[in-house]
């Protein structure tokens, strides 16, 4: 009996992936846009994990999106999959439109107003669920109602579901805005215990995609969302299809990809990218596909050099099981595994090939696949955001900006707290690296907190 999931699309970045996601979905379990079967097919088996299925009724995704400001959520409201949605489950508060509320204190002080009738609604979703397994959340990391909203939402998730999964697929900015690299820490630091996995979506990473693979010159949002829905959708069909290998549950991900809490950031990627227009001549073996995971990663980092805790590889569609073999023994190749890996690398095969969706920037094609790895390159972007804080934190304690985060109930010493965050963890990816001997000698390598 499949376990259920329950996605949460958590600020206007987390809400409108959302929707691309459960467009994909539908496609891939032949639903309609209201619900409904498109013909009787064995692919729409295994759905009812993210999607609340009546005999009679239509087939309801057990999602929720939740916003301080109404304008994402009616966008939805009025989008073409509005019927997929009950008003229960699109959760608004009452900010107007041009009110900002790109910081973390404020979209956690404001959540608090809604957070009562958003875990009513959770509770609904989880009363459907015969074995609940976990969440999945969707949200800007950097945002003020991604990063705030989201830490509220999951400490409530870990007070009431205590043993449930949470799986966050982030959606990482490359911190140009200031302040967004301080919501992105303190987001981080009060999820610490809360979410168990975190994949992050990165929308410089994606745009490169977008620009060099997909030859869209200049992506708009709808592009990325798409391609990170492509990204998340990839990641949960190991979930929702029932002849999946690897991966069939949020415990299995866990267990294949995290050996330690801490590292729990896993690298996402998907092959192959090929444009629309894209030659069929392109060799689209197991072997030159699994290659191209190695660059269409979803975040900016040199995936080759990096050394690997664990990895998964799902490949669909119409694959030979000797071409899988020869694609699995590509991937072991090329990845450099730490010595001690406990997780190592595992491999699987779906038949259902992936769908592609309106507006699709690929060309259809009956296979694909999609590597997750617990890869220390990820921790570039930690480097990046590390010093973005110490930037934005030195701007900002010269002038009365820092009382945006201060007068709004964070402690200097929250924010302290964050950045150290940050340096431990950078710490913690150089000891995989390199062993912990000069452990002490290390540590002065990575600049601690300057507040
Ligand atoms: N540079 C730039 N950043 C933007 C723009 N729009 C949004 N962002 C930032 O991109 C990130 C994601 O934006 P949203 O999805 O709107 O964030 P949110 O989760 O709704 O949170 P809020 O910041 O409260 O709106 C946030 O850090 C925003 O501050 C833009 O036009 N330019
Ligand atoms: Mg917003």
């Amino acid at each position: 009996m499949p376990k259920e999931v329950i996605s949460i699309h958590v600020g206007r970045s987390g809400s409108l992936v959302g929707v691309e996601t459960v467009a994909r979905m539908c496609l891939e379990h032949q639903i309609t846009p209201d619900g409904r079967r498109m013909y009787h097919s064995s692919h729409r088996s295994g759905c009812s994990v993210f999607f609340s299925e009546q005999p009679s009724g239509p087939a309801l995704p057990r999602s929720l999106f939740v916003d301080l400001k109404p304008t994402t959520l009616n966008e939805i409201r009025t989008g073409d999959y509005r019927s997929l949605f009950r008003p229960e489950y699109l959760v608004s508060g009452s900010m107007v439109g041009s009110a900002k509320t790109n910081n973390f204190a404020i979209g956690k002080n404001l959540g608090k107003e809604i957070i009562e009738r958003l875990m009513d609604s959770v509770s609904k979703l989880a009363e459907d669920c015969d074995g609940l397994q976990g969440f999945n959340i969707y949200n800007a990391s950097s945002g003020g109602t991604g990063a705030g909203l989201t830490s509220l939402v999951c400490e409530n998730l870990g007070k009431i579901y205590k043993k449930k999964h949470v799986l966050n697929f982030s959606i990482d900015s490359n911190y140009s805005s200031p302040g967004q690299a301080i919501n992105y820490a303190l987001g981080l630091s009060s999820m610490r215990d809360d979410v168990h996995i975190n994949i992050p979506l990165a929308k410089d990473a994606v745009k490169k995609l977008c620009q060099s693979q997909l030859r869209v010159k200049k992506p708009t949002g709808a592009n990325l969302y798409r391609h990170m829905a492509r990204v998340a959708c990839a990641t949960t069909a190991s979930l929702r299809f029932s002849n999946s290998q690897v991966n069939t549950d949020l415990t299995e991900i866990r267990t294949n990809l995290i050996p330690y809490p801490s590292f729990k950031f896993i690298l996402s990627s998907y092959g192959p990218l090929t444009p629309v227009r894209g030659s069929f001549r392109e060799k689209f073996d197991a072997a030159s596909i699994t290659n191209s995971l190695f660059t269409n990663t979803s975040v900016v980092c040199n995936a080759v050099n990096g050394n690997v805790l664990g990895a998964t590889v799902q490949y669909r569609g119409d694959f030979s099981p000797d071409d899988i073999a020869r694609g699995r023994n590509f991937a072991q190749g090329r990845i450099k595994f730490v010595d001690w890996a406990p997780t190592g690398f595992k491999a699987g095969h779906m038949q259902q090939p992936p769908v592609n969706v309106p507006r699709d920037e690929t060309k259809r094609l009956t296979r694909s696949a999609h590597m997750l790895s617990n890869n220390s390159a990820i921790s570039e972007m930690f480097v990046r955001c590390a010093d973005k804080f110490d930037k934005d934190t030195d701007r900002l304690s010269n002038s009365t900006k820092m009382s945006r985060y201060t007068g709004a109930g964070i402690e200097l010493g929250e924010l302290r707290e964050a950045r150290e965050g940050l340096a431990d963890l950078l710490l913690d990816y150089h000891e995989v690296v390199a062993g912990d001997e000069d452990e002490e000698e290390e540590e002065d390598d990575y600049p601690r907190s300057r507040l």
